[in-house]
């Protein structure tokens, strides 16, 4: 059986003489017009063309985002991901490790090799004394994405590419010590996001991690809820979708940018989270239930429809945003959110949250297009993925996004090893000046 870094070995050099080949062949052409618009971003409620909207600047092949059909993992939609990645004895759901080694190498993983990332990532997890300690410090209302991002950070004292960058080490070998470190990120984030758990909303006590066990269970057990499979399945599935988004969400871009200077992956990690750690992204998670609530507050449990339509129309008079909808690129039902419905139709079809988002779903699209200025009035990904939580007693809202982010650190963590191995430049877009912007169109 080979292991993911030799497959990987194995790889690299036809995908660097692939990139050369198109690189000499469509290197040279144009990929179509920039508009001075798309440098400004906002402009004005009738041409807008928000900021780098759509803008061609990026590579990544793991997943690339279709604005009507929404993600596809290695050419695999949500839907062909859950028939052939390799998944628990017993479940349905699959297996993360799989989704990683896909998004990695492009190939459906058999069992044997899922297994041994989850060997591999379980023998890894262990984070270091400091790291527990500057955890252990944080006071409890520090919110919990802001201690993920300092614990990521620090695992940068122990980063194999920094000390063989420090040491010498070639460009063409760059790509090993990444990989080492992507799989000590990968594995070390349940027992932090277990020990953030664990402080702000328990007794600061943690289980060990079970060397046989998978990443969701491991995590899941962490949290507390280890022996309910049903929650397992959960974060399995909520892992593989929250995964990776193509290159140019807030996230995987951070990490790409960072990355792209060098700074080892707990380093470029540590920043994505930070970007991911904002309401119009990652955090938006947290901010559906907190709306869902305060509506449940104002307008009581089983409210109307009427009432929920003048709920959404407050909150659209009140300046600010319905969280849970809208998209930059998707302009559908993000196939994600109908990844997760699909599970509640399964596991919990009467629990009263799940019918509430669901009656939501039947509202908020007509109202953001009576309203007129959102350009996708359909759902995204984190409308449903808190209510799912709830249900099975993860009810702290304010940590739905570390769950996100440990998610994301598997697209972030693949992308900077193939960035590592083809050699990627650092990044530097030029910017202007306005007076720049007005010299160089005086006479047009
Ligand atoms: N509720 C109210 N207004 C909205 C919404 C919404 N859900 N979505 C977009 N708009 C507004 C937007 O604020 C903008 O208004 P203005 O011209 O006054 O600035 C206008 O519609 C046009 O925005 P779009 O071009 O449709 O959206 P954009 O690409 O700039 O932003 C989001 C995309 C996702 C940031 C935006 O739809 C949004 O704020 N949604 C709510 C927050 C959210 O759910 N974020 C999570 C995204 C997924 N993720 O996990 O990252
Ligand atoms: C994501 O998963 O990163 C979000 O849907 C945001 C995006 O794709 O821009």
């Amino acid at each position: 059986q080979s292991t993911l870094k030799d497959r990987l070995a194995e790889l690299i050099p036809a995908e660097i003489e692939h990139v050369k080949q198109i690189r000499a062949q469509h290197g040279k052409k144009s990929f179509g017009p920039v508009l001075v618009d798309q440098l400004y971003g906002h402009v004005s409620p009738s041409s807008r063309l928000s900021s780098m909207r759509g803008l061609p600047a990026l590579i990544w092949d793991g997943s690339v985002l279709d604005a009507e059909e929404g993600i596809r993992f290695r050419g695999k939609s949500i839907p062909e991901c859950q028939e052939l990645l390799p998944k628990a004895p017993g479940g349905s759901e699959p297996l993360p490790e799989g989704l990683f080694w896909l998004l990695v190498t492009g190939e459906i993983p058999t069992q044997e090799q899922v297994t041994g990332l989850s060997r591999d990532w379980a023998a890894r997890a262990a984070i270091p004394e400091f790291v527990e300690e500057i955890l252990d410090r944080c006071p409890p209302t520090l919110h919990p994405m802001s201690q993920f991002s300092l614990a990521v950070t620090a695992l940068n004292h122990d980063s194999a590419f920094a000390k063989a960058y420090q040491d010498g080490i070639s460009k063409k070998d760059y790509w090993g010590p990444t990989f080492e470190d992507a799989m000590d990120l990968i594995a070390k984030l349940p027992n932090i996001a277990g020990r953030i758990y664990r402080n702000v909303f328990g007794d600061g006590k943690l289980p060990a991690i079970d060397l046989h066990k998978d990443y969701s269970h491991n995590l899941a057990t962490l949290f507390g809820f280890g022996e309910n499979e049903a929650f397992v399945e959960l974060l399995r599935l909520y892992i593989t979708i929250h995964s990776d988004h193509e290159g140019g969400n807030v996230s995987a871009h951070t990490g790409k940018l960072v990355g792209s200077a060098l700074s080892d992956p707990f380093l470029a990690f540590g920043a994505s989270l930070n970007g991911l750690a904002g309401p119009l992204h990652g955090l938006a998670n947290q901010e559906v239930l907190v709306w869902l609530r305060k509506m449940q507050e104002k307008i009581g449990e089983n409210a109307s429809d009427v009432a929920v339509k003048e709920y959404v129309w407050s909150t659209l008079k009140g300046g600010q945003v319905v969280p849970g909808y809208g998209h930059a690129v998707l302009r559908k039902t993000d196939p994600r959110y109908v990844a997760q419905r699909e599970f509640a139709l399964k596991h919990l079809p009467h629990d009263p949250l799940f019918r509430l988002v669901g009656q939501v779903y039947n509202i908020v699209p007509n109202i953001l297009l009576e309203a007129g200025k959102a350009k996708n009035p359909w759902p995204n990904v984190d409308a449903h993925s808190g209510v799912l939580l709830t249900h099975y007693g993860l009810t702290q809202m304010q940590f739905y996004t570390v769950l996100f982010g440990v998610s994301r650190a598997f697209g972030v963590a693949a992308q900077l090893i193939w960035d590592r191995a083809l050699g990627a430049p650092l990044e530097r877009p030029k910017s202007y000046s306005s007076a720049a912007i007005e010299k160089i169109f005086r006479d047009h």
